[in-house]
Formats: C-alpha cells, structure tokens, sequence
C-alpha cells in the first residue's frame, strides 16, 4: 500500500511545489480557471472567436485539452466567461475614481481616461471588446454589449448637470449614449487602423469635442 500511494506523491511533487500541493482545491481551481482566461484572452484578442480553438488555448497555456475542459465545458464557456472578466473590470474602475471623491464632472473624465487606458493595456478589455465585435458569429448568448455603460454614465451626467457642469437641454440618458457611442467608435477605430497604439491621442480628441459639447448651453 506504501508503494502505491508514495510513487502518486512523488509523481505529484515532481510536477508542483510544496506551496500548491498545500494550496486549498478550490484556490488551486480558481487561480488555474484565470491563467485559462488570461491565454484564452489573448489568442480571442489575437486571432478572434472562429480560428481560435481549445486546442489552441490549451497550448498556449500549457496544459492538456483534458485539463483545460475541466475547467470549461467549450470554447463558447471560456468567450462567455472572458466577456464576463470585460465587464466586470468597470464596476471596480468606478469605485476607485469615484474614491477620489472628485466633482461630477472630473467624476466623470477621470473613469473615461481609465477606461481608455484600459482599452489600449488590458488584453480582457481587448478580448471582450473583439468576442462582443464578433457576436453574430458566435452561437451561444454574450451578455448584452454597451447598456451597462450607458446606464453607468447616466447618473454621473445626472449629477454633473445638477451640479451645472453639464448642458440641461438633452437627458442624461441620451448624452450617455452619445458618449458611449462616440468612446466605441473611437476605439474601434483606432484599434482596426492601428491596433489601439495610438488610442490615447484619439481619445484626447474625442475629449476634447465631446465634453467641450457638454459644456450649458
Ligand atoms: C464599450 C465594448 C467596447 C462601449 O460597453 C461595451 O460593450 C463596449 C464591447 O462591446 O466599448 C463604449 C464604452
């Protein structure tokens, strides 16, 4: 009984350390689930939804298919779950500006100055943004694409034109709109022509027209 259960251990410990043989099972899963995402992300963002595969993900990770179905059901679990990852990183985004405890307004610029700089660094924003470009290609449902935004930034603007910072003359609602259609198109934009290098300078633009636009009238 000794040999059986001593070459398990050894074979075990030879392929992990002390540290994650004691890592609890749950962590253990949960850390392997985000290093699948990570890679999965990059290859969505690289090469798109249709010619990337399990196979290709679980190369680029470095694990087996086997490993990397334990932890999805399919290629559509791991788009689902990287489009999830996208929208979840906004939420966090405006907790920390709105921390800052800013003006509406500076509110305001500052999570759209994030929000770019997320869009030109972040390879899950990257991932979700091309998963979202290619939906009609992918058959399973995707979490539905630019609401959240618009409701996010209705009450900022709410406040801001409150605060007389903002035009009164159009709803909140429909300057939010405007803005996520004029930060989408930006950078979609800059991300077709020039893989969003030189995102921070369109924006800058975008800026510079769209809130001078807010301005009351
Ligand atoms: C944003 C993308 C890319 C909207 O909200 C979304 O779904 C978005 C991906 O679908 O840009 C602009 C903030």
């Amino acid at each position: 009984m000794k040999n059986t259960v001593q070459p398990i251990i050894a074979t075990t410990a030879r392929t992990a350390t002390t540290e994650q043989l004691l890592e609890p099972k749950q962590e253990r899963a949960a850390r392997t689930r985000a290093h699948i995402l990570k890679f999965a992300a990059e290859l969505f963002s690289e090469q798109g939804y249709q010619r990337t595969s399990i196979a290709d993900v679980a190369k680029r990770v470095g694990m087996t298919k086997g490993a990397v179905y334990f932890h999805f059901k399919d290629k559509d679990d791991i788009a689902i779950a990287v489009v999830e990852a996208h929208y979840q990183r906004w939420p966090m985004l405006l907790d920390k500006v709105k921390a800052l405890e800013l003006d509406p307004l500076a509110t305001l610029c500052e999570l759209l100055d994030r929000m770019a700089r997320a869009f030109r660094d972040e390879i899950v924003v990257q991932a979700g943004s091309r998963l979202q470009a290619e939906r009609s290609l992918i058959n399973t449902s995707l979490p539905q694409p630019y609401q959240d935004w618009i409701d996010r930034l209705t009450p900022l603007l709410a406040e801001a034109q409150e605060a007389g910072q903002v035009r009164t003359d159009m709803k909140a609602e429909a300057l939010a709109r405007v803005l996520v259609s004029s930060f989408f198109g930006m950078q979609h934009i800059s991300d077709i022509l020039h893989g969003r290098a030189d995102l921070a300078e369109r924006w800058a633009e975008v800026r510079t027209v769209v809130l001078g636009a807010l301005s009351p009238r």
